[in-house]
C-alpha cells in the first residue's frame, strides 16, 4: 500500500496535463489471474496516469487477442503496438532468447536478478534489430517437472509426451528420453485431460493456474531456471510518441520491473503450497535424479554457449563477476 501510494506521488510528478488519447491493446499470453497479468495491468494504469490519458493501454489477458506464439511478430510487424511474451519461445530465432533457460545457470531469484542484469543490453540491441523496444521483464518462479507418477530418476520417464514451451525444454525431453509437444500454457489443461501430453516442466505458478492437480500427481521442485516474460514495443509505434509519453512508459517499466519481480519472489512460496493443499506431492528430486538433471543442464549449458557464440560468452562472463 505504502509502495503504491509512493508510486502513484511518482507519477504525478510527471504527469501532463489531461488531453485525448491514443489507446493501445497490449495482449499477454497467460491466466487473467496470474501476477504477470496483473502486473502488466498496473504497468498500464500507471502509464494512463502519467501521460494524462494522453496513453491508454488495455491488456487483453489469457491469449484473448493473440495466443502466445503469435504476440512477438504481432507487435514487430505493427498489428499491435505492444505485447508482452516469453522470449526464450523464440530461441530458434536467436539463440540468445534462450539464456534465461539454460538449465542450472541462474536457479534463484538471486542468480536470476544477476544474469538479466548481464545480458539485459545486448538483448536490448537485438530486439531493436527487430523493430521492438524492450520495456521490462519479470521472471517465472523456478521450473520444476510434474508427473503422474513417482520419478526416482530419468529412465523412469522414458517415452513419456512432455509437454514444453520452448527449444530448451524440448531438447531437455529429448535428452531425458521423453517425447516433447510443445502447448502454449493457456492449452495446457486440455493437453493433459486429453492425454496429448502426460507431463511438463514449468512453475507452481503455471501449476496453479492451470489447475494441474486435476491430472497430474507429483511436482518435483528442481529449480532449474527462471524463464522471464518481456514487454515490448513496436519501434515505430515509440518513436511516434512524444518525450513525455516514451518516458512515462519507460518510468512504469522501471517500477513494473521492480514490482513484478518482488511479486514472483513473495508469491513462489504460496503457489507450492497450493499444489500441496490440492493434492499434489511436492517434493525435492532424489539425489539420483538431481545427479543426472545436473548432467543434462551441464549439456545443454555447453550446447547454448556454442550456439550463442560470442554473445553467450559476453553475458557468462558479465555474470560470473557482477
Ligand atoms: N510458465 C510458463 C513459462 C514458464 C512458466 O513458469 C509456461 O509454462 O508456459
Amino acid at each position: 500500500m505504502r509502495l503504491s501510494m509512493g508510486i502513484a506521488a511518482f507519477l504525478m510528478l510527471l504527469a501532463g496535463p489531461a488531453v485525448a488519447g491514443e489507446q493501445w491493446d497490449l495482449p499477454m499470453a497467460y491466466a487473467d489471474s496470474n501476477y504477470h497479468t496483473q502486473n502488466g495491468k498496473r504497468f498500464a494504469e500507471a502509464v494512463g496516469v502519467c501521460t494524462g490519458g494522453e496513453l491508454e493501454i488495455v491488456v487483453h489477458g489469457g491469449g484473448s487477442l493473440f495466443k502466445g506464439n503469435e504476440i512477438k511478430r504481432a507487435v514487430q510487424t505493427g498489428q499491435v503496438p505492444i505485447g508482452e511474451r516469453l522470449l526464450s519461445a523464440h530461441q530458434n530465432e536467436n539463440p540468445l532468447f534462450g539464456f534465461d533457460s539454460v538449465p542450472f545457470l541462474a536457479s534463484s531469484f538471486e542468480a536470476s536478478d544477476r544474469l538479466w542484469r548481464a545480458a539485459r543490453d545486448r538483448l536490448s540491441e537485438v530486439l531493436s534489430e527487430q523493430n521492438l523496444v524492450l520495456l521490462y521483464a519479470v521472471p517465472w518462479p523456478p521450473q520444476g517437472l510434474y508427473f503422474n507418477r513417482e520419478i526416482t530418476g530419468i529412465p523412469d520417464m522414458a517415452g513419456t509426451k512432455f509437454r514444453t514451451y520452448n527449444a530448451a525444454t524440448s531438447k531437455l525431453a529429448e535428452l531425458a528420453g521423453m517425447v516433447p509437444v510443445q502447448i502454449e500454457a493457456a492449452e495446457l489443461s486440455q493437453a493433459l485431460a486429453t492425454g496429448v501430453a502426460e507431463a511438463f516442466v514449468s512453475s507452481a505458478a503455471t501449476g496453479y493456474d492451470r489447475k494441474v492437480w486435476e491430472h497430474l500427481s507429483h511436482f518435483y521442485d528442481v529449480q532449474g531456471w527462471l524463464p522471464r516474460n518481456y514487454m515490448l514495443v513496436n519501434r515505430d509505434a515509440f518513436d511516434a510518441l512524444d518525450d513525455h509519453a516514451r518516458n512515462c512508459l519507460r518510468a512504469a517499466a522501471l517500477l513494473a520491473e521492480v514490482a513484478g519481480t518482488t511479486r514472483a519472489r513473495e508469491l513462489t512460496d504460496w503457489y507450492r503450497a497450493q499444489l500441496a493443499a490440492n493434492g499434489m506431492i511436492v517434493r525435492a528430486p532424489s539425489e539420483q535424479l538431481a545427479t543426472e538433471l545436473a548432467a543434462i543442464g551441464a549439456t545443454m549449458s555447453a550446447e547454448w554457449s556454442a550456439l550463442a557464440g560470442p554473445d553467450a560468452a559476453a553475458i557468462l562472463e558479465a555474470f560470473e563477476t557482477d
